[in-house]
C-alpha cells in the first residue's frame, strides 16, 4: 500500500511525514521523500511469540511526499507523482503561526478538491478529443470507455470527485487514466499542540477525516518510548499517528489481515475484504494458487480461545476451506497446495 502525501504549501506535510514515519528532518529540499514502515500489529506480536519463528514480518505500507508542493498552481502535471499511488493524505493546516494567514480548513479542503478535479477533467476531455478524432477519422472506438469518460466529465464538471462513485472510480476501463480525484482520500486536519479536536467546521464534509497534532506527533515519535508515554499522557494521545492513520487507511481502502504462522516464519498479509481464499494464495505466490487444493483456517479469536493450535484443532474450530472461502481479517490459513 503506497499513501501519498499532499496539501498546500506550508500546511505541515513534511512535519507530518516525520511524524508518519518517524524519520529524521534532511536538510535536502526539492526531493522526493518515501519511507516503508511496518503496520503494527499486536496479533503479530502475540502470534510470534507463540511461534517463536526464525523470522516474523509484518504488513508494511509506504509513505510517500513527492518533492514539489502539491495543489499550487493549475498544471495537469502537477499530480504526476503521486498517480501510482493507492490512496492520498490530504494534510490540511488548522494552526497559527506568526507571519501566516489564519487558518482555514474549509477552504483549503475545497480548493486542493477542485484542483484534483480540474486535472481529471483536463485528463478525461483530451480523451475524448482524441476518441471523437478517432471517429471521424473511421476507427473504431470503445464505446464503454467513451460512456465512462462521459459519466466522469458530468461528475467533474459537477465539482464531485470521482471518488463518491465507487463503481466508476474502479471501472477497469479507466484504470489507466489513474484519475487522481478517484484515489480514496484520508484527510488529516494538522492542529496546533494544545488543540486535539476536530473543527466543527470540517465535519459537514463528505470525507475520512483525522485530527493530527503534526508538529507534537513528529517531536514524540522520535523520543524513547519510556520519555514519551509520559507526553502521551499529558497530551492524551491514545494511539501513536502512524498506528491511527494506518488503521484509518485500512478502512478507507477496505483491507484486511490474514496470517501465515510457523516455526520458519510468522507473517501478516495484506488483502481487500471479500478475496476469496483462491486470490489471497496468490498473494502468497503464483503456484499455491495453481496447485491450490484447501485452505486450513483457524481464527486469531479462536487460538487465542483455545490456547494453541492443537486444542483448537481438538475443540474443532480448525476449519476446512475451498476456493471460494471468503478470507476473514485475522484469519490463521495454512494453505494445502499441489506443485
Ligand atoms: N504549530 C504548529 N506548527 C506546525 C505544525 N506542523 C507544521 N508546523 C510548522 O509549519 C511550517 C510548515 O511546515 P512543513 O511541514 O514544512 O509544511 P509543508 O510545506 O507542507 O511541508 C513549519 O514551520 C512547521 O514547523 C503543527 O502541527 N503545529
Ligand atoms: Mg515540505
Amino acid at each position: 500500500m503506497k499513501l501519498g502525501i499532499i496539501g498546500l504549501a506550508q500546511s505541515g506535510k513534511t512535519t507530518v511525514f516525520e511524524a508518519l514515519t518517524r524519520s529524521e528532518p534532511t536538510p535536502q529540499r526539492g526531493e522526493n521523500r518515501i519511507a516503508t514502515i511496518r503496520v503494527p500489529d499486536e496479533r503479530v506480536d502475540i502470534l510470534s511469540q507463540m511461534y517463536q519463528p526464525k523470522k516474523t514480518t509484518y504488513a508494511q505500507v509506504e509513505y510517500f511526499l513527492p518533492a514539489h508542493p502539491s495543489g499550487q498552481k493549475r498544471d495537469q502535471n502537477l499530480w504526476t507523482p503521486v498517480r501510482d499511488c493507492d490512496a492520498l493524505i490530504h494534510v490540511i493546516r488548522n494552526f497559527t503561526e506568526y507571519g501566516m494567514d489564519p487558518p482555514n480548513p474549509v477552504d483549503d479542503l475545497s480548493s486542493l478538491n477542485q484542483e484534483l478535479i480540474l486535472a481529471d477533467l483536463i485528463v478525461a476531455e483530451k480523451r475524448m478529443e482524441r476518441i471523437d478524432l478517432d471517429s471521424r477519422r473511421g476507427k473504431a472506438i470503445d464505446a464503454e470507455e467513451l460512456s465512462l469518460l462521459q459519466q466522469c466529465r458530468q461528475h467533474l464538471e459537477g465539482e464531485i470527485p470521482l471518488r463518491r462513485f465507487k463503481e466508476l472510480a474502479s471501472a477497469p476501463a479507466l484504470r489507466g487514466f489513474a484519475f487522481v480525484s478517484a484515489k480514496p482520500l484520508l484527510v488529516l486536519v494538522n492542529n496546533s499542540d494544545e488543540d486535539a479536536a476536530l473543527p466543527d467546521s470540517i465535519l459537514q464534509s463528505n470525507e475520512s477525516i483525522m485530527v493530527i497534532r503534526g508538529k507534537l506527533e513528529s517531536e514524540l515519535s522520535r523520543m524513547p518510548p519510556e520519555e514519551a508515554s509520559d507526553f502521551l499522557e499529558e497530551f492524551n494521545i491514545v494511539a501513536s499517528a502512524t498506528d491511527r492513520v494506518i488503521q484509518k487507511s485500512y478502512e478507507l481502502l477496505g483491507l484486511i489481515s490474514f496470517f501465515t504462522v510457523g516455526p520458519d516464519e510468522v507473517r501478516a498479509w495484506t488483502i481487500k475484504q471479500g478475496v476469496a481464499a483462491l486470490d489471497a494464495a496468490e498473494v502468497i505466490h503464483s503456484d499455491i494458487k495453481k496447485g491450490f487444493i484447501r485452505a486450513e483456517v483457524l481464527s486469531y479469536a479462536d487460538l487465542m480461545e483455545a490456547g494453541d493450535y492443537a486444542q483448537a484443532r481438538k475443540k474443532g474450530t480448525v476449519r476446512l476451506e475451498g476456493k471460494t472461502y471468503e478470507v476473514k481479517d485475522g484469519d490463521i490459513v495454512h494453505f494445502r497446495f499441489n506443485v
